[in-house]
């Protein structure tokens, strides 16, 4: 079956432990109330809410790890790995919403398992790239793709929580959009690497449509394997998201977003969308507003709608 034809699976991440801010685990319920599962329904998509994942009650946290909540982290991620890949295997396409960006551990590692195949999108102002070691902050919402990438476990120390995700990723199988906040060692890993990355200087020198084109090109030139984008909100200038736990200037415009949202669906190889760092908490009254609206505008984009206009399935034109 199409990719586009499959059922598309809806399954929240409530969870906020990658990242100092509370606020990121009501995500899904604001998304789900600002009318996503409707407005990816409208435009043809068989859509299955699935729920939150069931989380397991948080283990104690002893202070020897460097990866902040590194056990909730690791205890979370394996469970989301494991209904990711089980819907997968399914046959169905997955929407997930965070929730932090920590959820890529689970996300990519569940996504790996059903199809060994996938290429990831990693659109991000930050390149989520830090191990426990070099990461400054602890936040493990910083760190998701050390834990997938193969090329890094020499750099990889023993995580509690974490021993079950193995590495399933080859670096050529990742690229990036919207970089503009990147740590040292992530800009080392990602030269020595050969990360392909399109930091938000190629965005301007390019121009989204060439950049969308380069990035897909790069991690897949046959066009034939099944994409996984992880869309982190900040990503978007923070005049369109702000309500996040770190917004950086300079970022996609709303058009930029929808334009490579709209790009993607039009591969018809979009299997799984992880929607991470929505924090209807932070910002104020009308950034949360816009944060939420814009972030379900893109999805939907990612899913079929489109700016030229959409008619709904069941859609008649009124007769007198
Ligand atoms: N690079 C920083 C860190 O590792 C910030 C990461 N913050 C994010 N990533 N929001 O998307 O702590
Ligand atoms: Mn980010
Ligand atoms: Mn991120």
């Amino acid at each position: 079956m199409a990719m586009s034809e499959r059922p598309l699976g809806v399954l929240g991440f409530s969870f906020n432990k990658g990242q100092p801010r509370g606020g990121t685990e009501q995500g899904p319920r604001v998304l789900r109330n600002a009318g996503i599962l409707d407005a990816l329904e409208r435009v043809g998509n068989a859509v299955v809410d699935h729920s939150n994942v069931e989380l397991p009650n948080p283990p104690d946290e002893g202070r020897d790890n460097i990866a902040k909540n590194c056990r909730a982290v690791g205890t979370a991620n394996k469970k989301l790995s494991e209904e990711v890949s089980r819907y997968l295997k399914k046959g169905e396409r997955l929407l997930v919403l965070g929730g932090d960006h920590s959820l890529g551990i689970g996300s990519i590692h569940g996504h790996a398992q059903a199809q060994p195949d996938v290429v990831i999108v990693w659109v991000d102002a930050h390149a989520d790239l830090n191990t426990p070691m070099s990461s400054s902050s602890g936040n493990m919402h910083g760190m998701p793709l050390s834990f997938l990438i193969r090329e890094l476990v020499e750099f990889m120390p023993q995580t509690p929580g974490l021993d079950w995700c193995k590495p399933c990723l080859s670096a050529k199988d990742v690229v990036y959009i919207g970089l503009r906040d990147v740590d040292p060692a992530e800009r080392l890993f990602i030269e020595k690497l050969g990360i392909t990355s399109f930091s938000m200087q190629e965005v301007d020198k390019f121009g989204i449509r060439e950049v969308v084109e380069k990035a897909l090109k790069a991690v897949d030139p046959s066009g034939k394997r099944p994409i996984h984008v992880s869309f982190d909100v900040d990503v978007m200038d923070p005049a369109h998201a702000s309500a996040t736990g770190t917004p950086v200037p300079g970022g996609l415009s709303l058009r930029e977003s929808f334009y490579l949202a709209e790009e993607i669906a039009a591969t018809g190889r979009l299997a799984v969308l992880d929607i991470a760092e929505v924090n209807p908490l932070l910002s104020n009254a009308d950034g949360q507003k816009t944060t939420v609206a814009n972030a379900v505008d893109v999805t939907a984009k990612f899913y079929g709608s489109k700016r030229q206009g959409d008619v709904p399935r069941d859609y008649v034109i009124p007769r007198p």
